[in-house]
This record gives structure tokens, C-alpha cells and sequence, in this order.
């Protein structure tokens, strides 16, 4: 079947069912992506910019409430410093040449991670970034920087400890109470995790969050994952949520 084809028809298939209220992605596999197209890895990472502008407005379109974008984790920081330095050149170029857009689809971005520990024009591009689209009620773009999900735990704990000792928490924790000082306070668990780069694996993102999440793999590196591979992920939550509803 002609891939423009199978397209069409698993779109009209999605539109049919519901579709998952949040979806969160690992994009993985940009530096070998460029790698084995002989390109300098940030190469990668400049194509995978624009898999983002795709999968933005591919969510955004299918009434996706919010989409939450691993860009960069806790332990990326390893990573050679010519490459931390361009990735951190990334969400200002993002906004600058996005902005338009996502206010034209009524996104509001959103971050989540330790954003006092990166540099301080991240910082304002992404404060910058919130301000501009927080009145947005559409799609929710959560970018996860400097992310680590134990650190995100560690930090609801001391939240939560601090608040103790004011005397502001009654009687025992319960699962919600908790939530409330996570990153991810007030946003739906993600109903969908999409990894790409054929790694299986969970890597310290949202642990809390993905505890009942349908988890889909693809071997396809994030520069190359198209608005098929989207439709084939959404086309295959659908399926396992229909089989389950049957038993
Ligand atoms: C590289 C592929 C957008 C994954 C996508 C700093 C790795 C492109 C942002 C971005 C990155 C982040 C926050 C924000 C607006 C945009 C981004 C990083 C890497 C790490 F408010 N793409 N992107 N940030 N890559």
C-alpha cells in the first residue's frame, strides 16, 4: 500500500475512536541519525527541531490535550560541551522561529525539570516562552529540561517535608496529595509513551507517570519519525484500549 494511502486511512481511523489526552516522547537517536549520514551530531539535532514543529502541530491538530517532549535529561550534561552548547542554543532558536505558530494553534508551552541549573538565557527563552502562550487553551507543550525523574521525586519528598514542618499537611499522604508536588502537578499521567531509536528501555523519565501508560517502540531515529510513525502509534493505542475494553 501507498504510504499517502495507508496515511489517509489510519487518519480517518483515529478520527473514529478516542485519542490519548496525553502523549509523552523520548526523542531519541538524533547524533546517530547524522552520524551515519557522515553530519557533525548537531546536524541531528537540528533535524530533529523539525520533527518537533511536526509532531506539534500533528497533536495539536488531533486534539491531543497535552504532549510531553523529553529534550533534555539530568545526564546529559556529559555530553561533549560543544554539543551542551548547541542544544542549549535550541529553545531560543525554537521560539524565534516558532512563536507564530504556536500561538496560531493556540499552544501553550510549558517545561518541566530543574530549570534553576540551566543557563540563564534558557531560562528566559522558556519564561519568555510561557508568558507569551499562557493564555493559550489549547494543546499543552510540556518540554522536559534538565529532566531526571528520581530527582523529580526527591524534590516532592523535600516539598513535602517542607510543608510538614509548617504544620500545612493533615494526617497521611495519599497518591494525589503527592502528585500535587510533582513537575507535573494538574496534568493528566501520560495514557501514551512513544520511544524512538529502538532502545526499550524508561531511561528516568515520568516513572510516577507512566505507571499505567501503553508503551510503543520504534526503531526509526527521531529525525526520520514522520506523521505516519504518529498515526501508526495512535492507530495501535486505539487497538490495545479497544481489546482491553472487550475482556
Ligand atoms: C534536541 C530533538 C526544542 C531532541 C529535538 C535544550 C534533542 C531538538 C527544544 C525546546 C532540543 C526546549 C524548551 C523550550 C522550547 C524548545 C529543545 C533541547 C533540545 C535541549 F521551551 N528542541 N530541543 N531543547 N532538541
Amino acid at each position: 500500500m501507498k504510504s499517502e494511502q495507508r496515511e489517509y486511512e489510519l487518519e480517518e481511523a483515529i478520527k473514529t475512536e478516542k485519542v490519548p489526552r496525553h502523549v509523552a516522547v523520548i526523542m531519541d537517536g538524533n547524533g546517530r541519525w547524522a552520524v551515519e549520514k557522515g553530519l557533525p551530531r548537531h546536524e541531528g539535532h537540528r533535524q530533529g527541531v523539525e520533527t518537533v514543529r511536526s509532531i506539534v502541530k500533528n497533536c495539536s491538530d488531533f486534539g491531543i490535550k497535552v504532549l510531553t517532549l523529553f529534550a533534555f535529561s539530568t545526564e546529559n550534561w556529559k555530553r561533549p560541551v560543544r554539543e551542551v552548547n548547541y542544544l542549549m542554543s535550541l529553545p531560543v532558536e525554537y521560539f524565534k522561529t516558532e512563536l507564530d505558530e504556536l500561538m496560531r494553534n493556540n499552544v501553550q508551552v510549558r517545561m518541566i525539570g530543574d530549570k534553576k541549573k540551566l543557563p540563564r538565557r534558557v531560562q528566559k527563552a522558556v519564561d519568555d516562552g510561557f508568558e507569551a502562550t499562557r493564555n493559550n487553551t489549547g494543546m499543552i507543550l510540556n518540554f522536559a529540561l534538565n529532566y531526571g525523574s528520581r530527582q523529580e521525586i526527591i524534590m516532592a519528598v523535600n516539598g513535602l517535608l517542607s510543608d510538614a514542618k509548617e504544620g500545612k499537611i493533615k494526617g497521611k499522604i495519599n497518591e494525589k496529595t503527592f502528585s500535587r508536588y510533582m513537575y507535573t502537578a494538574g496534568l493528566p499521567d501520560p495514557d501514551l509513551l512513544i520511544r524512538t531509536s529502538g532502545e526499550i528501555r524508561i531511561s528516568n523519565f515520568l516513572l510516577w507517570q507512566l505507571a499505567y501508560s501503553e508503551l510503543w517502540f520504534t526503531d526509526v531515529y527521531w529525525p526520520d519519525f514522520s506523521k505516519l510513525h504518529l498515526l501508526e502509534a495512535l492507530n495501535e493505542y486505539q487497538n490495545r484500549k479497544r481489546r482491553f475494553g472487550r475482556v
